[in-house]
């Protein structure tokens, strides 16, 4: 079922104390709800890719969570997760969308307010995945960063051409930045490795939670 709420997005990522799985499972109990696996570079084996994401989505039904796969819509639709995130080079949004149907989520990566109007030209997705917000070493070839303000202008330029396709805001992201981004307007958070890179991981994304959730309603 494709999910209402882009709050909160963890990347899966790998580094000298976590696998892809440690990482998403320190999420999950942390509290997080949606879960993108993301095996880039070095890391990227089809067939390991795979069973990761099986182990993945497994754990992320047990915890009620959504489970998106990051560029690979065929993996997605064998393995059955809740949907993609696709790239700029990634397959176009309108046949991904052909391919796993109207239920599932199908996120967008931007850079820009151009970037966003080119994307809709063709179709338009559940979610922007739009950074990004600071320097990060999680992602390589990494965009101009955007800041606050690149931010603040992307949403009135959107406002201003009534588009209301939620914002998730990505990139270097601490859970001292949530307030400031939500405040410019962002409709959602994604991040990574402020989480698997403190000393506490599941505290951490518990923090980050209460942050993003502050009523009960969760
Ligand atoms: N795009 C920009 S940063 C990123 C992606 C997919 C990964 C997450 O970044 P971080 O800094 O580890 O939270
Ligand atoms: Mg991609």
């Amino acid at each position: 079922m494709r999910s209402t709420n882009y709050k909160l997005q963890f990347i899966t990522h790998r580094n000298d104390r976590y696998t892809h799985i440690d990482s998403a499972r320190l999420a999950l109990e942390g509290g997080c709800r949606w879960v993108q696996l993301r095996m880039k570079g070095a890391d990227y084996n089809p067939l390991i890719l795979e069973d990761t994401a099986i182990v993945i989505r497994d754990m992320c039904r047990s915890y009620g969570a959504t489970f998106v796969v990051d560029d690979d819509v065929l993996l997605a639709k064998r393995i059955g997760a809740d949907g993609v995130h696709l790239g700029k080079g990634d397959m176009p949004l309108n046949k991904a969308r052909a391919i796993l149907g109207c239920d599932a989520i199908i996120g967008a990566t931007v850079n820009s307010f151009e970037d966003i109007l080119l994307c809709l030209q063709r179709a338009t997705p559940d979610y922007f995945g739009c950074g990004p917000y600071r320097f990060t070493t999680t992602k390589e070839s990494l965009s101009p960063i955007l800041g606050l303000d690149g931010y603040r202008e992307i949403i009135a330029k959107m406002q201003s051409a009534c588009i209301t396709t939620p914002i998730v805001a990505i990139g270097g992201i601490t859970d001292d930045d949530i307030t400031p981004l939500t405040e410019c307007g962002i409709d959602g958070i994604a991040l990574s490795s402020s989480v698997l890179n403190d000393h506490n991981p599941i505290e951490y994304m518990k923090k980050i939670v209460d942050t993003v959730y502050p009523s009960k309603s969760r």
